[in-house]
């Protein structure tokens, strides 16, 4: 199989192509990335000389090279692309509408012009809003609360109606919070590891009792891998963790494992429109395809950890740089 992954220098993207090259020795890839702030060759270092991998530094939004590499006939898309931290869309929602939405048209019309076999778009459980009791199915109705979400929200949308109106084999996954390696230093888990190694403190949002899915992000890969290969056309499959923790018992556990005390915990303010907690009903990829997550939560949080502690030379001069000057004085103690 010949597949176009986009956003593939980025987390998901990286660990599903690192994946997907190591189980299947006859496949290739293209990697389609504009190398945002979030996209980084060094996600991808120890494979980018496979014969079988080839990488395009191009955007999504400029048709002429989503064509370029289209015309090069993979038989899939998987679409991560995108603009993807919160906080961010809260600061500024301009490129999450464009990129997440615009540039998924583009990709979209693309396929639809090439006649692709497999469209998979990669999409969150944020779609679903919040939610105090229960996870949501994949029948449930959509209510997205941050501009990133909503941004996601309509990319579902318009991908699902180039399945209706144009029979384009499109597939959706909406999974949880993924952690593991390669997650850039601004994501809650990663950032507040590679804090506590810096010797900094953990900010906490709101009352700290928000609950998160997290799931490992190679059981994600697996999962994407799954619905690429058996995922019904038109369909969407949620996938979770099945970890649901309040983001205090998250920085307990931390805490504990890299041997800091409770004073490196520092609450602040909360994020507007902060969703309380995101939860999936993840029966029907299980019992469709008999995924299920592989990796114990606490067993891969300790991996996650170590590969901090052996990559200091990946996240330092991510968190020394372009990072501080993204988000300005504000955020210059994160
Ligand atoms: P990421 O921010 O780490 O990576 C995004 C990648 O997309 C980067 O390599 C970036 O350079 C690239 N990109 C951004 N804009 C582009 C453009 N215009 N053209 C080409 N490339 C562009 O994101 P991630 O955490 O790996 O998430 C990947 C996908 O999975 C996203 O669609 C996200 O919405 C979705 N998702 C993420 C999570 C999570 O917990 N991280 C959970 C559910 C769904
Ligand atoms: O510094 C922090 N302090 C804090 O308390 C940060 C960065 C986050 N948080 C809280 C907010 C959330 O309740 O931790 C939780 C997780 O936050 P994020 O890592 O920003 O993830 P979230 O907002 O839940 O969204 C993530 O999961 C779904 C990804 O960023 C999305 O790309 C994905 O779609």
């Amino acid at each position: 199989m010949n597949l176009l992954v986009t956003g593939g220098s980025g987390f998901i993207g990286s660990n599903f192509i690192r994946h997907m090259l190591n189980k299947y020795p006859g496949y290739r890839i293209i990697n389609l990335d504009k190398l945002t702030y979030a996209g980084n060759p060094a996600n991808l270092r120890d494979i980018e000389n496979y014969p079988r991998y080839g990488f395009v530094r191009g955007d999504i939004l400029e048709e002429a090279v989503v064509d370029v590499v289209m015309s090069r006939r993979p038989d899939a898309i998987v679409h991560f692309a995108a603009q993807s931290h919160v906080d961010r869309s809260i600061h500024s929602a301009h490129d999450f509408v464009r990129t997440n939405i615009v540039g998924t048209h583009v990709l979209l019309e693309a396929a639809k012009k090439y006649k692709i076999e497999r469209f998979v778009h990669i999409s969150t459980d944020e779609v679903y809003g919040s939610t105090d009791e229960g996870p949501f199915r994949e029948t449930d109705i959509l209510k997205p609360s941050s501009p990133y979400a909503s941004s996601k929200a309509a990319s579902d949308l318009l991908a699902f109606s180039f399945f209706k109106t144009f029979n384009l084999p499109v597939v959706i996954t909406r999974s949880s919070n993924n952690f593991g390696p390669y997650q850039y230093p601004e994501k809650f888990i990663s950032l507040a590891i590679t804090n506590l190694i810096e010797d900094k403190k953990i900010p906490l949002y709101g009352d700290g009792r928000n609950v998160r899915d997290w799931l490992y992000v190679l059981d994600n890969c697996e999962a994407i891998d799954t619905v690429l290969h058996k995922g019904r056309e038109g369909e969407v499959y949620n996938v979770g963790g099945g970890n649901e923790y309040p983001n205090i018992d998250i920085v307990t556990m931390l805490l504990d494992e890299l041997g800091k005390d409770e004073s490196y915990i520092e609450y602040v303010e909360d994020r507007p429109g902060h969703d309380r907690r995101y939860a999936v009903d993840t029966t029907k990829i299980r019992e469709e395809f008999g995924w299920q997550p592989k990796r114990s939560f606490r067993e891969a949080l300790r991996d996650k950890i170590a590969w901090y502690q052996n990559n200091e030379d990946w996240w330092r001069p991510i968190k020394s740089g372009e990072f501080l000057d993204y988000y300005g004085k504000q955020y210059q103690n994160i």
